[in-house]
């Protein structure tokens, strides 16, 4: 398999955090969205929707992270990242695509572009609307946990949840934003980072990472 992604693209993290889960081996393919690879006919020609992840697997090129995730759950059933149980599954579902429907969505770098040009809002702005829709989805996503009563993971191995929060936080974290009131959100975070594979995922582990690069010089 291969995974063309970015680094510090948060979906690409999604695929490198569900396929390192699956305990299934992949070769990490860098695709430059700071110098707009994505859009070149090159890539478009193979994924029209002109984003990251694509996934060449079986002969295939296969885009979009939460389909992706749910094709490897079935092409690869071993270590499933859904749960077993229908409840526990409909739970990660719920908060999953909560996050990336209303909180990754409209906090993707193209909107964030959009809001400078043609828009005209300054970085500030920007700023502003990129907590406000953190803000929108991590406070019900925290209360739903405290409800469950959560421990270290969602339940009792990360899996899709935690591949879909993880990469959430890290960019929240570059936005400084507050997780003091978000014990339950930052409990999981240190836990799944304390698993080999999440720190195999993460951006920092990724060979067009400048840390990466800055760590070996
Ligand atoms: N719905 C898509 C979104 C993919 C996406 O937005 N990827 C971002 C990086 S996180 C990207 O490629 N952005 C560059 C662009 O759209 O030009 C998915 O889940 O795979």
């Amino acid at each position: 398999m291969k995974l063309h992604g970015y680094y510090r693209s948060s979906t690409s993290y999604r695929l490198r955090i569900a396929l390192e889960l699956k305990g299934l081996a992949y070769e990490n393919v860098p695709v430059n969205l700071l110098q707009s690879e994505q859009k070149g006919p090159a890539f478009t020609s193979r994924n029209p929707f002109g984003s990251v992840p694509l996934l060449e697997a079986d002969g295939r090129d296969r885009v979009q992270s939460m389909a992706l995730m749910e094709w490897l759950d079935e092409a690869y059933p071993e270590r499933p990242l859904l749960p077993a149980d229908l409840e526990q599954r409909y739970t990660a579902r719920e908060l999953g695509l909560a996050i990336a429907t209303e909180l990754h969505a409209p906090l993707n770098l193209p909107v964030l572009k959009y809001l400078k040009d043609p828009l005209g809002h300054d970085q500030g702005e920007v700023e502003t609307w990129y907590r406000h829709w953190l803000a929108r989805t991590l406070e019900p996503v925290e209360a739903r946990l405290a409800q469950l009563g959560t421990g270290d993971f969602l339940f009792d191995t990360p899996g899709f949840f935690e591949a879909i929060l993880l990469p959430q936080v890290y960019n929240a974290q570059r936005f400084d934003f507050d997780f003091s009131d978000k014990a339950h959100i930052v409990r999981i975070e240190r836990a799944c980072l304390a698993l080999p594979q999440f720190q195999r995922a993460h951006p920092d582990a990724q060979p067009d990472s400048p840390e990466f690069n800055s760590e070996r010089n």
